[in-house]
């Protein structure tokens, strides 16, 4: 459960937040699938409670009445057609699986299929489930609980949201159904909302009676889908995110708070020599890593402190390194702008989803921020590319917090999150001749837009990245959009 199965030469999961699945078929095709990006992970597709009440928040999605595909992103037919169209332009899909629970008691009562439920009896007709369906009799998570009481977090209600029993054969059978639908539709994996509060040994139960991934869809026979689950773990709770790594990948939410931690200066760039297990973070192939997520980048979940777009400079060079660096399979956030942490995505006043716009210049409009077609993070995306399986050589740093290192032969970056200039003489590991810098500009024609490094016979170049520059990055490698 733990290779992604990305398209070969691929990499990187971007997650298209709450975006509908005609416009993520249409971004497949004319940027995604072209610009090397390895898969995207979509806002959960069956259907969930609607919340007017609200004035339908995003997190309404995480509120399900039943497995029906249909939600604010579109039906079961535009799922399969995007999911068609997405792995023929060599983009895999992850779906954001709500399988831990149903709907809280809410304010209202219909869902986006139309389905409705009896709260008070515990009674979701359109799954069905039932009252025995659920653990018997309901409580409720106390923040206290993370630390001590592993019961409690599996057995007890998440935010009050209704908490589905997963070692009950009916709801493992409800479960399996859904997943399977899904993949025999094309999906290459799932992340699991809210891990921790299952039983690992009941979810390893479902994994094992997942399909294949669908070879009509360009996977290989008998791959298994990738799994990653959602588990908050800094250390010190009841439920460790090792208990999951037996079944999958987790979410390594450790690699956020660090890097944020990092860039925004609190912790010198120089001592990321060693990022990765040594950090206290899981084993590389264990790990799912990104820098904010839809929780945190709003103060949900607990999160805080993380990098999010709204500090664009530190942001996209907390990213550079992600992306970078060999460690991890990495994700990042693409999002809606948001004022307050509840707003849910661009709508009109039908509470239809609001498309986003493209730009002339490629970044988005119409409330949608896109990181993903940003220069300095797609960028970044080829250089893993080209980087490849290869490792971190020629580690430079000036004992503060510039920073530099190779990735074999095939890829050069350097950082200066210092508040002096950094221009030294720096080992690219590169063949000799002349790079575009990736970051402060495309290459166009013969030219680069922004700096031309000129690397000579020993693989030395004169590397320059002021302090007061538009980004901290430098990025020069040998693919096409990079080399002269
Ligand atoms: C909504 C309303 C609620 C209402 C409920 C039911 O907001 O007021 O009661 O409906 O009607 C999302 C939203 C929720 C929303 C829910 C349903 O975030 O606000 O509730 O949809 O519509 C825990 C879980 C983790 C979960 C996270 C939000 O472990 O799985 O809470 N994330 C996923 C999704 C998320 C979604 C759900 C799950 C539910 O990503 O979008 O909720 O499907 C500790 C624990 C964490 C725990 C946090 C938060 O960590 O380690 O496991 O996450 O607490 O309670 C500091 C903090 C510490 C925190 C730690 C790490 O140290 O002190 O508390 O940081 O972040």
């Amino acid at each position: 459960y733990k290779n992604p199965y990305y398209a070969s030469g691929r990499s990187v999961n971007v997650h298209l937040f709450e975006w509908k699945w005609d416009d993520i078929a249409d971004e497949c095709e004319r940027f995604l699938g072209p610009r090397g990006f390895g898969g995207i992970q979509i806002s959960p597709p069956n259907e969930n409670l609607i919340l007017w009440a609200y004035n339908r928040p995003w997190w309404e999605r995480y509120q399900p009445m039943s497995y029906k595909l249909v939600t604010r992103s579109g039906d079961e037919q535009q799922l399969a057609n995007m999911l068609r169209r997405c792995n023929n332009a060599g983009v895999r899909i992850y779906v954001d699986a709500v399988i831990n629970h149903m709907t809280g008691a809410p304010a209202e009562n219909v869902g986006t299929a139309g389905s409705t439920a009896v709260f008070n009896q515990w009674y979701y007709p359109a799954v069905p489930y039932t009252q025995a369906d659920f653990n018997w009799p309901p409580c409720g998570i106390d923040g206290i609980d993370y630390a001590n009481n592993a019961w409690r977090v599996r057995n007890c209600e998440l935010v009050g949201l209704k908490d589905l029993d997963q070692s009950i054969e009916h709801v493992r059978d409800r479960i399996v159904n859904f997943m399977n639908e899904l993949i025999d539709l094309g999906v290459a994996g799932f992340r699991i909302d809210a891990a921790k509060h299952m039983w690992p040994e009941d979810l390893r139960i479902i994994f094992d009676r997942l399909h294949n991934l669908n070879t009509d869809h360009g996977f290989p026979a008998n791959a298994r889908p990738y799994i990653y689950h959602e588990v908050i773990d800094y250390g010190g709770e009841a439920v460790s995110r090792d208990e999951y790594t037996p079944i999958g990948a987790v979410t390594e939410f450790k690699v956020g708070t660090e890097l944020s931690n990092a860039f925004r200066g609190n912790n010198q760039l120089r001592w990321l020599v060693n990022w990765g297990p040594a950090w206290g973070l899981l084993a590389h192939g264990d790990a799912l890593t990104f820098i904010d997520n839809h929780d945190n980048e709003r103060g949900h979940g607990g999160g805080g402190g993380m990098l999010t777009y709204k500090d664009p400079k530190l942001y996209k060079g907390a990213i550079a390194f992600l992306l970078a660096h060999p460690y991890g399979e990495p994700q990042i956030m693409s999002s809606f702008d948001f004022w307050d942490s509840e707003v849910g995505p661009p709508m009109n006043n039908q509470g239809e989803i609001i498309s986003p716009s493209i730009n002339s210049d490629g970044t988005c409009g119409n409330g949608w921020v896109c990181q993903h077609r940003w220069r300095q993070i797609y960028a970044m995306v080829a250089f893993r590319n080209v980087a490849a399986n290869t490792g971190v050589n020629d580690w430079w740093d000036n004992g503060s917090n510039q920073i530099a290192f190779c990735r074999g032969g095939n890829a050069f970056i350097a950082i200066n999150n210092d508040y002096w200039d950094l221009n030294q003489n720096l080992q690219t590991c590169l063949p000799a001749g002349n790079y575009c810098d990736v970051i402060s500009g495309n290459k166009v024609g013969n030219s680069c837009e922004g700096k031309t490094v000129y690397v000579g016979n020993d693989g030395r170049a004169n590397i320059y990245i002021g302090a007061n520059e538009y980004d901290l990055t430098l990025a020069i490698h040998v693919g096409p959009e990079s080399r002269l």
